[in-house]
């Protein structure tokens, strides 16, 4: 950590001391009162969310501000409470550095020792919308089949004791529960995470887990509350002590937790709020009744990219996206992801070239500006895979073909299981069944086959159609065997040779 103690905090107090050149709040904090509780308070949303919805603030609109609340968490309440919930919002694009202080969280609570008040403010009338960043895994669902994983020990603890909850479908349920005994009108549920279609993924998993505690209450979820879909988009990776100083640097004051940026922004949002909702569009939003299209090109395309780059880079040794595109080989893998793989699978979305998206996409990756770790993009594959690579993969299959790259890809991932290059390299895996994974990994690792058979039977990430399919399986096998003889930068100099 940076040292905090030379200069001032930033908060409401030293706001008006900030450079000129810094933009903040035009509106009168005091003034706007909470419409939306956050569940999951990380960068990626104080980026997103947090930045649109200051730019409708700043309209005017006084009763959507948010409250954050961070689950099973306490560094970002202690970090953003004692600057009274302002923030920087720091976007880099190479030589410049854009700083801009947010102001639309209101107030930020835990989950840890604010059970109680959490559960009391979802159940406000003035929270008129639940969203929600948790991460893939947030959701507990199996990732094959999109279904509640009833076995999950948190889903399992919190079916036990549904008033106290502490998994996300977990808080929903118990909150819709007790509006709905006390007669406050219900709220809408907007999930911002990358899955396909998050909307209906949180609608399935809350209707579940409700129907569970009490079937009623699973009827009454289905029948009254509204999931819409979003398609959400930032590139937002963990913020660096180097950032922080930059941020302090420029705002001569002290931000305990900046975020760190892209200029680039998008959010696609499907118009389904029967209890009102933000005038997002103001700050460019896309309200729509189709996001469908749009999650599919930003799934597969950018996020697809992206797994791929992480995979193989941390087998290359290759840190950030940044340097994976500098390297003489992954911009043309990735190149074939889209063009042989990918593109012909996204539906047609409106007002889109998805080809000339992925290379707008290559201007991204680039971006030298932005350290995005491929480390940690390489987290959570168990449930990253499906929504990046499988279900087109599944696609493909169907119709008759067999992906051309996406089995790298798989491949790569699962020699990344290993966690070592077999060099004396190491690093580690971060995955919800990461031990489960490893030991297979491990297990299998004196053969390509057993490697890829004993991986490819964990039927949450892999369903059956691309899994049991022999040409996909023959696919993989053949290129951890070629990784393997000739070492990863080898076998994709021969990949990109075919
Ligand atoms: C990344 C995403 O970490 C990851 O898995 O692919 O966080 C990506 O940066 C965002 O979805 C971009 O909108």
């Amino acid at each position: 950590m940076s040292n905090l103690t030379d200069l001032p905090r930033l908060s409401a107090a030293t706001i008006a001391a900030l450079p000129i050149s810094v933009r903040r709040p035009t509106y009168d904090r005091e003034a706007v009162t909470p419409g939306i509780v956050h569940l999951g308070i990380g960068a990626f949303c104080r980026a997103h969310l947090g930045v649109y919805t200051d730019e409708v603030l700043a309209t005017g609109v006084k009763d959507w501000g948010i409250v954050g609340v961070d689950l099973l968490a306490l560094d970002m309440r202690a970090a953003l409470k004692p600057q009274d919930c302002l923030y920087t919002k720091l976007e880099r694009i190479a030589g410049e550095d854009r700083l801009q202080v947010i102001g639309s969280f209101l107030d930020i609570l835990t989950t840890i020792d604010q059970e109680t008040e959490v559960l009391a403010l979802m159940c406000r009338p003035d929270i008129r919308i639940i969203t929600i960043t948790v991460t893939e895994k947030g959701y507990c669902q199996d990732a094959a089949t999109g279904t509640l994983d009833e076995t999950h020990p948190a889903i399992r603890a919190d079916l036990e004791n549904p008033r106290t909850p502490k998994t996300v479908p977990g808080l929903l349920t118990e909150a819709i529960r007790r509006r709905r005994e006390q007669g406050v009108p219900a709220f809408t549920v907007l999930s911002c995470d990358n899955l396909a279609q998050n909307g209906v993924t949180a609608r399935r998993i809350v209707t579940r887990f409700a129907e569970l505690v009490d079937p009623d209450l699973g009827g009454f979820v289905a029948a009254t509350i509204a999931f819409p879909c979003t398609m959400v988009d930032r590139i937002t990776p963990a913020t660096r002590d180097a950032e922080r100083d930059a941020v302090k640097a420029g705002l001569g004051l002290v931000d305990a937790w900046p975020v760190v940026t892209e200029p680039f922004r998008q959010w696609v949002i499907e118009d389904n709020f029967p209890t009102g909702r933000p005038a997002w569009e103001k700050a460019g939003a896309i309200l729509t009744d189709d996001v469908h299209p749009f999650e599919t090109m930003k799934l597969r395309c950018l996020n697809g990219a992206h797994s791929l780059l992480a995979y193989l880079s941390v087998l290359l040794g290759i840190e950030t996206v940044a340097e994976a595109m500098a390297d003489p080989h992954l911009p043309r893998v990735i190149r074939r992801l889209w063009d042989e793989d990918l593109i012909a699978t996204v539906p047609p979305v409106p007002g889109t070239d998805v080809t000339a998206y992925t290379h707008d996409l290559e201007g991204r990756f680039v971006n030298p500006e932005i350290r995005h770790l491929t480390i940690q993009i390489s987290s959570d594959g168990s449930q990253k895979l499906g929504p990046r690579w499988l279900e087109a993969a599944g696609e493909i299959l169907a119709e008759g073909g067999c992906p051309k790259v996406i089995p790298l890809g798989v491949a790569a991932w699962a020699l990344f299981l290993l966690r070592s290059d077999g060099n004396g390299r190491t690093w580690g895996v971060a995955d919800p069944i990461a031990e489960r994974l490893t030991a297979i990994a491990a297990a299998n690792a004196h053969s390509a086959a057993a490697l890829v058979d004993g991986l490819l039977a964990v039927r949450e990430i892999f369903p059956e159609g691309v899994a049991a399919n022999p040409a996909f399986h023959a696919a993989v096998v053949a290129r951890v065997e070629a990784i393997r003889r000739f070492g990863a930068r080898g076998a994709i100099e021969a990949f990109l040779a075919e």
